[in-house]
């Protein structure tokens, strides 16, 4: 807390040095745990200029994503409000299912810089590697069925596709039901787990991994990072990863209100807005047997509705779609 005050102090004078004895007297301490706390930020990344009968002054902030990055001008009220960032994990998922479990309260996100065995659906495997990326979990506690769970992975979707958009400006599409797609690349994914009893959703962890400056080099076959797509729009600077996690978290909070008051149908509408799906064909693997279609529709649930070759209109709740070009 006191190393958020110290920062926080040091950002609203941007240009002009506080002095030591300005920070004591804000913040209650000597000078030497000042010091202390300075040494801190600067261990998080932060580059705070140290000068004689001056005081200090903040030069360079890190995009890591910790909470103070995070939590700074947040326009949230519930998601991102309480965030706690590692600098690797086995999987976020997995930390955020434990502490939701342990009573964690909605709207509290998991970040980390690094997953040992980032998850993907059905026990696949999600490419984390360092720094580039944004790993990070939502702990929701939504009053909804257990069948109705997909509105939630529907509604990430949405919220990542737009706060992209809104961010990096690349025009991505949301692929059923859960990828983020530009130029028929992967650049995000979303795993959706709950725990419920017969009728009610205990929790929702909502994980989502977004490619954000990861080279080339360390994607896998079929994905696409900001980076590398703004490289090839002839941008060559990365994207602040701090600034699309706010963003995303934003869009979360909004659609989520948007949701609790107004019911899935806009989401959906949004939804089928970003979606270069609809009208398409597509191939669909589901219980062990693959067949090609048309998507038809998103159905009130979030189950994709295809039309198969022979007219039957058929309901995919799970499963794998693949869009044919
Ligand atoms: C997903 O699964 O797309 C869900 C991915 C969710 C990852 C987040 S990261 C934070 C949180 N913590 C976790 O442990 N997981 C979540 P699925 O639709 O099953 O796609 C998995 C497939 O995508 C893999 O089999 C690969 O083909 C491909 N893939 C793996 N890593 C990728 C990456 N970094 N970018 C694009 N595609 C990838």
């Amino acid at each position: 807390m006191l190393d958020e005050k110290i920062l926080n102090v040091l950002r609203h004078s941007k240009d002009s040095y506080v002095s030591g004895e300005e920070l004591c007297k804000l913040a209650g301490i000597s000078r030497a745990a000042i010091w202390k706390h300075i040494e801190k930020l600067r261990l998080e990344g932060y580059e705070i200029e140290a000068l004689p009968h001056l005081g200090y002054k903040l030069i360079a902030i890190p995009d890591s994503l910790i909470p103070s990055e995070i939590k700074w001008k947040l326009k949230t009220k519930v998601f991102g409000r309480s965030v706690i960032s590692y600098r690797k994990v086995d999987s976020t998922n997995i930390v955020a299912y434990e502490l939701a479990e342990k009573g964690m309260k909605e709207g509290a996100v998991i970040l980390a810089d690094e997953q040992a065995k980032g998850k993907g659906r059905h026990g696949r495997h999600w490419s984390s590697p360092s720094k580039g990326g944004i790993y990070m979990s939502c702990i929701l506690r939504p009053s909804i069925a257990p069948n109705e769970i997909s509105r939630i992975t529907l509604l990430a979707a949405i919220a990542v596709a737009q706060a992209i958009r809104d961010v990096a400006s690349l025009e991505v599409t949301i692929k059923w039901p859960n990828d983020i797609m530009i130029d028929h690349k992967k650049l995000c994914g979303i795993l959706t787990e709950m725990k419920a009893e017969q009728d009610r959703v205990d929790f929702v962890v909502l994980g989502i991994g977004i490619n954000v400056n990861i080279p080339m080099k360390q994607l896998p076959k079929g994905a696409a990072s900001i980076k590398e797509e703004l490289r090839h729009r002839g941008e060559k600077i990365g994207l602040s990863r701090v600034e699309l996690t706010k963003k995303v978290l934003e869009r979360l909070e909004e659609y989520y209100n948007l949701m609790k008051v107004e019911g899935f149908e806009p989401i959906i509408e949004m939804w089928k807005g970003l979606s270069a799906m609809i009208g398409s064909r597509v191939k669909v693997s589901l219980r062990g047997k693959t067949f090609e279609a048309l998507a038809h529709d998103i159905d009130p649930d979030g189950a994709l509705v295809v039309r198969t070759e022979s007219g039957v209109l058929e309901k995919i709740s799970s499963g794998d779609v693949i869009m044919v070009r």
